[in-house]
This record gives C-alpha cells, structure tokens and sequence, in this order.
C-alpha cells in the first residue's frame, strides 16, 4: 500500500471531481433549516457544515469514515490518522512507514523546551501546551511557501508536511509540559523502540507497572482522535484553518476551544468530582448516598461532568471501549468502582432533573479514572493527553479541506432586532 502522501494524493482530483459536481448540479437543494432557537442555542443540529473523517450518530456514536468505532479500537493512533485521512486503513508496510516518518519528525527545537520552562507552575497544562504548538509555528511550511506564492491547488502538501510534523512533536511537548509543570525534573528522552502512543508516556515518567500502560495509552490517544467537524474544538481549527491560518495556529486556536469545562477539561472535571466524592464519603458511596449527592449538585446550579452530550443521545461507544478496558486492567480500583456506582445511579438522577437530552455517561466519565489508577495524579493534565489526540483528527480534517479548496467561513449573524422584525415579534 502507499505511503499517506501518495494515498491522500491519489485520491484528491476524484474528491474535488465529485464535491465540484455535487455543488454544481445540487448547489441549490436544502438540507436543513435555522431557527431562532438554534441561532440563540449553539447552532444545535444546524446542518452547515461538512466533514468527511468522522460522523456521529445520536444513536451509535463516533463512526470513522464509515466504520462504527466498535470495530476500530485495535487501531493505533497512527493508523487511525492515515484512516481519517485517506479513507482506508493502512497495510502493514504503510503503517511501518507513517510510524518512521513521525519518529524522523519528532525532534523539538530546543527554544520550544525554554518556552515550557518559562512558565510558572501556576499556569494550566493547556494554556503551557497550546503556547508551545504556538512556539513550533515558527517552523511552518506552509507559512513559508505562502509568502513564496504557492498555488491554491497545492496548499494541501505544506499543511500535510506541517501537520506531521505536528503531530510528531505533541507527544514530545506535552510530556515536556508535564514534567516541567510537576516539576518531575529533566525531560526524558524519546525511546526509539517504542510507538508514537508508548513514547508520551515514557516521556512524562509515568512508570508501567503492569506493562499495559502503552495498551491505554493507544486506546486512549484511538478514541479521542476525531468526533466529527462541529464540536468545539475540531470547529475552531477548522474556521482558524479557513483563513489559511497554518496547522499550528489552527490547532491552538482548536485546543484553546478544547480547554473549556464543557467540552475536553470535562475529563478533569470529572475526576475531580469522583476524587471530591472519595473524600467526602471516605469510601466508594451506596447508591442511595450518591444519589443525594447528585441531587446536592444539581440544586446548587452544577452540572454532573461525564454525563450528557451535545449530540449523542445514548452511552458514548468511547466510554464502553474504556469501561472494557478498566474491566481488565483495574477490575478492583476504588474509582473504577465508584465510576460503575455512578453510571447505575447518575441517568436516573438526570431523567428525574428533566433537562438533559443524554443521561448516558460520555467518554470522560471514565478517562480520567484510568489515567488515575495508571499513575497520572494529576487531573489537570488530563486534557492535554486529550489535546494531543484530538490534533490528529483536526489535523486530517484541515488537510483535506485544504485539499478541497474550502473557501474561508463565513456565516452570516444577524441582530435581535432583526430576528424581531422578520418573526413579526415585539
Ligand atoms: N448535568 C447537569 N445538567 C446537564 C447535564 C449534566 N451532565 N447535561 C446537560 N444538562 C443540562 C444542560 O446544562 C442544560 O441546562 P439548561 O437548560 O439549564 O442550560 C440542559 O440540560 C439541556 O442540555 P442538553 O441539550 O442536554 O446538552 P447541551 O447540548 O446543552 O450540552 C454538554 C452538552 C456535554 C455540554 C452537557 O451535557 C454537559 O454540560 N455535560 C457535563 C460536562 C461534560 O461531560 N462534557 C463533556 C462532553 C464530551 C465531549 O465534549 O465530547
């Protein structure tokens, strides 16, 4: 099979053929329609967009290029970007050479390192990991043959070449974050013999006791990698990308988005909240003291972390993918217990709340707890590991737009005024 660049390249003319013929004999149908509701509520189902890596189903979750990600969670990262990317998974021989391509990437300017360092212990992990893709930019391709006149058609190589050598480099950044942060002393070294996937944690110094943690960590760093085009972060790389903004500021523009409580530092959140509960309790709580509990939450004006979700309307496939693993790697830990005590308790605590869509746990009510239990202590960081993950599935998403010429966004806002004036409203 080919390598990434020669498969993704094979298949751009027939993927601009076929767009250019959709618009041009179907520009005009309708495939949704806004209403005041949507324009004052996020957008909520406003069909206006379009990704081709990944789609999400209300029902079925996170499926990747046509494959529900059930069948998918044996893939590594590397292999689920080359999938996201070109739309097939990769042969033996393309995987070896993508795994090559990234290690021959992965060196970090050391100014970059003086960047991590210079921040105070104070500051958040995504703040001190966005600020060093931000330092990397300096290093952009695509920049540089911008300002030498590039033709449109050919954008897409110089953001493929800068978005590997991103993602090369994010396991590297985020274990220098993590170290300096905590300060655990020295960066280590990338370990040569091992993954993409292996070295993050390697790096950060997080020790493997029972020689799986390379397992979590590649499903960890699968699962997270794309959840199609319109939630926060992977949208705002994508309307950062639009104004041929490069692949590092578009994915801190998307990791900035990710930082937020509600979307990838739910991960944070959540723990915390298991952890807040362990204390309060002493002990992993009954269902009933748990159930009070939530109610306490939810009176004072919180929302559950972990529970809920933007689009899914029943348990995220990511959750029972980690919740399979945690069955075997840590089937006694106290907060895999309290995680399982929450998932019997929590829907039905939500259901009786009446507000949420989805009472079903999302991937987050469980992310945190493994990482926990594998030795990262510190919640904190948790939404960096998320960051480097989801810079894969931004990354795929902003080359193929590339590719297909996507012009920048632009949607067009109106007042209150107007929304008066047009529904007849005082
Ligand atoms: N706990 C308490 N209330 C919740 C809730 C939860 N877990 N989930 C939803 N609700 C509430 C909302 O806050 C909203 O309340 P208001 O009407 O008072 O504003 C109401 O239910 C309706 O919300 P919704 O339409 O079901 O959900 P949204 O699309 O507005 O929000 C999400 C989705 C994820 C932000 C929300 O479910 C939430 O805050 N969950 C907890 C945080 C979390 O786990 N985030 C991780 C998301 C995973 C991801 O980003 O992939």
């Amino acid at each position: 099979m080919a390598s990434l660049r020669d498969a993704f390249k094979s298949k751009i003319q027939s993927l601009r053929e076929d767009v250019d013929r959709l618009v041009a004999e179907h520009g005009d149908k309708v495939i949704g329609e806004s209403t005041v509701a949507q324009a004052y509520g996020g957008m909520r189902g406003l069909k206006c967009m379009v990704c081709d890596t990944s789609v999400v189903s209300p029902k079925d979750g996170l499926i990747l290029r046509g494959k529900p990600l059930s069948e998918l969670t044996h893939l590594s990262p590397e292999e689920t970007f080359y999938l996201l990317l070109t739309g097939d998974l990769p042969d033996a021989a393309a995987s070896k050479d993508l795994q090559d391509e990234l290690a021959a990437r992965s060196t970090v300017p050391g100014y970059v390192f003086d960047t991590i360092k210079l921040q105070p212990k104070t500051s958040h992990p995504m703040a001190m990991l966005t600020m060093a893709v931000l330092a990397l930019e300096e290093q952009s391709k695509f920049r540089a043959r911008y300002n030498e006149g590039i033709s449109k058609g050919d954008y897409w190589e110089p953001v493929l070449e800068d978005s590997l050598d991103l993602i090369a480099k994010m396991p590297t950044i985020a274990a220098a974050v993590y170290r300096s942060r905590y300060g655990l002393g020295d960066f280590i070294d990338r370990n040569p013999n091992l993954d993409w996937s292996a070295n993050l944690t390697h790096m950060m110094g997080v020790p493997d006791e029972t020689g799986t943690l390379g397992d979590l960590t590649r499903l960890y760093l699968m699962i997270h990698a794309d959840h199609e085009g319109g939630n926060v972060s992977a949208n705002l790389c994508h309307t950062a990308g639009s104004a041929l903004s490069d692949s590092y500021y578009s994915v801190a523009a998307g990791l900035s988005g990710l930082a937020g409580p509600l979307h990838g530092l739910a991960n944070q959140e959540c723990l915390r909240f298991h952890l807040g509960i362990m204390e309060r309790f002493g002990k992993v709580p009954s269902k009933d003291e748990l159930k009070d509990y939530a109610w306490e939450v939810l009176n004072s004006g919180r929302v559950i972390p972990g529970f809920g979700h933007a689009v899914l309307r029943d348990t995220d496939p990511r959750y029972t993918a980690l919740h399979e693993f945690a069955k075997k790697a840590c089937p006694d830990a106290e907060l895999f217990k309290l995680s399982h005590v929450m998932y019997e308790v929590i829907p039905g605590v939500l259901t009786e709340h009446g507000k949420a869509k989805n009472v079903n746990p999302n991937v987050d009510a469980l992310s945190g707890v493994l990482l926990y239990e594998y030795g990262v202590t510190q919640p904190r960081f948790y939404t960096a590991i998320f960051g480097v993950s989801r810079a894969l599935g931004m990354l795929a998403q902003l080359i193929v737009n590339r590719a297909l010429k996507t012009p920048i966004t632009r949607p067009k806002s109106v007042s209150t005024a107007w929304i008066k004036e047009q529904v007849g409203a005082k």
